[in-house]
């Protein structure tokens, strides 16, 4: 009794409370996202504790898990319940009900949390959070049902024998080990179709402020420019949006209302200022295609793509706003409080470097930073490309260092030249005759002028280059060939605009990008 009844028997109360606490939030959730709700009463209880405790707490938050202070507080207002969660399944094994009364009083301050946050209203927020108590109080109380052994008690102790009884407690087990595991997978659906529902909703609110007409098109190369690379199977010239590379720190994107967010331009400047979204859209804005790139990226790697932003140049925000004579950063924030930093020097040509609102002439995706994100031609992302961007800031060089700075990454981030072999693909084994290899090139802001082949280590043979619409875009490159029997090995190295070679030399990416020559085997049989 003491094995089946004692330990393992409150080792799964806990988990029942922990877990049914958990499918309340998750409820939360998803039925906060249904009734229009937001914040669910997760984010409204994290967003009253920084209202309460903005001094102490929060300086604590910042000083632990660095600025993601509202991230941290939502992880401990979710570790808090599902701790409570978890005594109060214990103490349900003898007074059922406590977890009425523990998931009671949460509902409670949840219910006032939302209801006290202006965008909620009571009868809502009073829906919201008895539909989860009662989830959570269901789930829990389903769970221990679960776990408890089908047999009386009584028999138990008295006339049954070993082998029945493991039986018994081995079924039991079973039994709560699936059901909880239903139990995870189904609340984490809740929460993933509340984020689909919160998602769809925050779109539809931008879609009230329809895209501008850029002042300036980036026109785009005649197809036909591109068509040999098009067949060979090269990358397209322009990355579709869903096929765009994504990196960031976001445990899951930020989904930003559009009514509440603003771009603040400030710091070393006469006059900072604030846009709303609508004032964004209404400035003269224009179109170009950049290709922007992770330092991440390993020779040969796809952490790169190539699209066409529209947005407003960043330099008519900065001009407006007055930059003073000691600024020498862009310094930007995203409203989850990532950062970077670019010489504000790189502006002073005319590369694009843009405030972006569209890429590819449809809307920001959330998922690579709406509703705004700077674009830099010439930089790599970590030091320029701010996602969900929120406030520029005109500060000295040594006045801020960017999120990855202090995380051994270089201060300053120019796209290193580089190439790549999309064609063949290592590993693949092509037919005797003629082919076609490819692949793309590219250094942003100073352009590709050669790019060229070594097969088995022979000479370096020059390739045919696509149309591009600027030097600001990768390029794709093609070569044919005659291929005969055996195994081989082809190697591409690019020029840039400028008559500089690609550095041959291998480095890793870290601390300022990746360099050397890809190089791809394969065989002709
Ligand atoms: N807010 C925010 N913006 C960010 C990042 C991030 O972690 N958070 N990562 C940067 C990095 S390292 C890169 S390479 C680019 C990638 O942009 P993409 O995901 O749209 O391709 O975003 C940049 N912008
Ligand atoms: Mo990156």
């Amino acid at each position: 009794m003491e094995d089946s009844g004692g330990r393992g028997e409150s080792a799964r109360a806990v988990l029942a409370g922990a877990l049914g606490a958990g499918f309340a939030l998750a409820t939360g959730e998803l039925v906060s996202a249904a009734l229009d709700a937001a914040p669910s009463p997760l984010l409204a209880v994290g967003g009253r504790f920084i209202d309460r405790f903005a001094g102490s707490l929060k300086d604590l938050a910042v000083a632990v898990f660095g600025t993601n202070d509202k991230p941290a507080l939502v992880a401990g207002t979710i570790v808090i319940t599902v701790l409570l969660g978890a005594a109060s399944g214990h103490a349900a094994l003898r007074r059922p009900w406590v977890p009425w009364a523990t998931f009671g009083a949460f509902g409670v301050f949840g219910a006032w949390a939302q209801a006290t946050d202006e965008q909620v209203g009571t009868f809502t927020a009073l829906v919201v959070c008895v539909v989860s108590v009662l989830a959570g109080v269901g789930a829990t109380a389903g769970l221990l049902v679960a776990g408890r052994l089908q047999t009386h008690p009584p028999a138990l102790d008295e006339g049954v024998g070993a082998p029945e009884r493991s039986q018994a407690i081995e079924w039991s087990r079973r039994r709560f080990a699936l059901a909880s595991g239903g139990l995870l997978v189904v609340s984490a659906g809740f929460v993933a179709a509340g984020r689909a529902l919160t998602q769809g909703d925050v779109i539809a609110a931008a879609r009230a402020i329809p895209l501008p007409r850029p002042i300036r098109r980036r026109a785009l190369p005649g197809r036909a420019g591109q068509a040999e690379a098009g067949r060979a199977g090269v990358s397209p010239y322009v990355t579709p949006n869903a096929d765009f590379y994504r990196i960031d720190t976001a445990l899951s994107s930020p989904l930003v209302d559009v009514a509440d967010w603003r771009l603040r331009i400030g710091g070393l400047v006469e006059h900072p200022f604030l846009l709303s979204y609508e004032e964004l859209l209404s400035l003269d804005s224009v179109e170009e295609a950049v290709t922007l790139q992770c330092v991440s990226n390993e020779v040969g790697g796809d952490l790169v793509g190539n699209a066409v932003w529209q947005g407003v140049p960043l330099l008519t925000l900065l001009d407006r706003a007055g930059v003073r004579a000691s600024a020498e950063q862009v310094f930007s924030t995203s409203v989850d409080g990532w950062t970077c930093g670019f010489p504000l020097s790189v502006l002073d040509g005319d590369r694009p470097a843009l405030v972006a609102y569209a890429m590819n002439g449809e809307r920001l995706p959330v998922r690579h930073g709406f509703p705004a994100r700077l674009v830099v031609s010439g930089l790599y992302g970590y030091v320029s490309a701010t996602k969900w961007l929120t406030e520029v800031e005109l500060t000295t060089w040594d006045g801020a260092d960017g999120y990855w700075v202090p995380r051994g990454w270089s201060k300053t981030g120019p796209i290193k030249l580089a190439s790549r072999i999309d064609v063949p693909s290592a590993g693949t084994t092509i037919e005797p005759g003629p082919t076609v290899f490819g692949g793309v090139a590219w250094l942003p802001a100073v352009g590709i002028s050669v790019v060229e082949v070594s097969i088995d280590d022979g000479e370096w043979v020059e390739c045919r280059l696509a149309s591009v619409a600027s030097e600001h875009t990768w390029v794709q490159w093609t070569y044919r060939w005659i291929a005969t029997r055996g195994r081989h090995e082809v190697r591409v190295r690019a020029v840039d605009a400028h008559g500089t070679v690609q550095v041959e030399k291998s480095a890793p990416p870290a601390p300022d990008g990746a360099s050397g020559y890809h190089r791809v085997e394969f065989e002709v049989a």
